[in-house]
């Protein structure tokens, strides 16, 4: 029997901010199936959404929804120009939008049609911080408490003013919050010393087994991220993230030479090309990349699977600015992938969940998804027509001698 075709009729963009901005696609088929994707791009919002209204869903309707490995052919090489956090961002939400068409259709979870469970639960890891080092110590063990086995830290820096991580209250981190960057100082020398003392006392207070990750941000150059995986070797972290910008893949050579301190890179990354020679040479040790920003299901798999060859696991991005219907789709993809490592799971707020209805839940250190057909996240449009878009961009952050630096 030739399987359904499900044309599509219309899609639309749906722009909403219960506490931050979300863009979310929604596809609608002849079959009165619908599916959604988040194309959420945090301080650049709009970009995408106008990449969606104006270039690709003219090209969506009429177009099978099922044919979901030719419609992502077709955007990202009709494109011509390629690649790019604007570009993928956009095709990620079709692509999810069609996955879970496909799995409504099919009366299945994303995972199965993914190629089922390879594990019950999805472990995650939540994000203690505190403003100095006691501070973030009683943090992680409220998150321990929570039941969280990983626990990211990151802590306030004495004479280092808006250090990244470091949130405004204790359960939500939302960098974001000003319609003009904010501007912060960063001191490396300061960040250097005050780090592994963090890490020393993590240690002493909460043991080894407790999961511990920690987030440079960008912020280092090669070789002051080897010196600092080098001084956190004796606290054995599940990870190290984003030690020195990576769009030079090669400077990742210099800091495996000297560190066994696990590294993990990939959250900005939109394609294989931004990971292919780190993974083909063991650069590290965990690929960041997500559903929302790498061109969605179709796309986070061919990275996954050549990351698997050189033993390389996923850890993807999930902070709150990538939306529950992101969250969703890549706890499918999570539950299916041989070579998962870890979710990142900062909650969204309980005006995002309302927003958003979903079918996962956490419990015990692990995010668990349920059977719903699909990806198992909605979008209450009445609700998200209650918030509109506020603009809002990402910090900047100056040296102490005003140098502009990585944020
Ligand atoms: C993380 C990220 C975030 C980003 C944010 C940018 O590891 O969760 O680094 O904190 O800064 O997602 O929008
Ligand atoms: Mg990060």
């Amino acid at each position: 029997m030739s399987s359904v075709v499900a044309k599509i009729v219309s899609a639309k963009v749906i722009v909403t901010c219960p506490g931050r901005n979300f863009v979310t696609l929604k596809i609608e088929t002849d079959q009165g199936v619908y599916g959604i994707g988040d194309a959420t791009l945090n301080g650049r919002e709009l970009s995408v959404v106008a990449y969606l209204e104006e270039h690709v869903i003219p090209n969506l309707i009429g177009k099978d929804a099922q044919r979901i490995e030719d419609i992502w052919q077709f955007l990202y090489r009709g494109a011509y120009w390629r690649r790019g956090p604007v570009t993928m961002s956009a095709i990620a939400a079709v692509d999810t939008a069609l996955w879970d068409i496909k799995g409504k259709i099919a009366g299945l979870p994303v995972y199965q049609l993914l190629g089922g469970r390879s594990r019950d639960g999805v472990l995650v890891y939540g994000h203690a911080n505190g403003s100095d080092i006691s501070h973030t110590s009683e943090e992680v063990a409220r998150y321990k408490e929570m039941g969280y086995r990983a626990i990211r830290a990151q802590s306030g820096i004495p004479g280092v003013k808006g250090a990244y991580g470091v949130g405004r209250g204790s359960m939500y981190y939302e960098p974001a919050d000003s319609t003009l960057p904010e501007e912060t100082v960063w001191n490396t020398r300061s960040y250097l010393n005050y780090t592994p003392k963090l890490f020393e006392k993590l240690r002493l207070d909460h043991g080894d087994e407790i999961e511990l990750l920690h987030d440079v941000h960008h912020r280092l150059t090669p070789l002051e991220a080897a010196q600092l995986g080098k001084s956190l070797e004796p606290y054995k972290l599940f990870w190290m993230e984003d030690s020195t910008p990576a769009e030079n893949q090669e400077a990742f050579k210099l800091i495996r030479q000297h560190t066994t301190t696990p590294l993990a890179v990939g959250e900005i990354f939109n394609t294989i090309w931004d990971c292919k020679d780190l993974i083909q040479n063991q650069l590290i040790d965990y690929i960041r990349t997500t559903v929302v920003h790498a061109g969605g299901i179709t796309h986070l798999r061919r990275i996954a699977d050549l990351a698997s060859l050189y033993q390389v696991r996923t850890g993807s991005h999930g902070a709150t600015d990538l939306s529950p219907a992101c969250m969703g789709a890549a706890l499918h993809f999570d539950t299916w992938v041989p070579n998962f490592g870890i979710q990142e799971y900062m909650r969204h707020t309980p005006e995002t969940d309302e927003v958003f209805p979903h079918d996962y839940s956490f419990a015990d250190g692990y995010l668990k998804i349920g059977d719903t057909p699909g990806h198992g996240v909605d979008i209450d449009e009445k609700l998200a027509a209650k918030y509109p878009y506020e603009p809002k961009q990402l910090p900047i952050a100056r040296l102490t001698d005003g140098t502009l630096w990585n944020w």
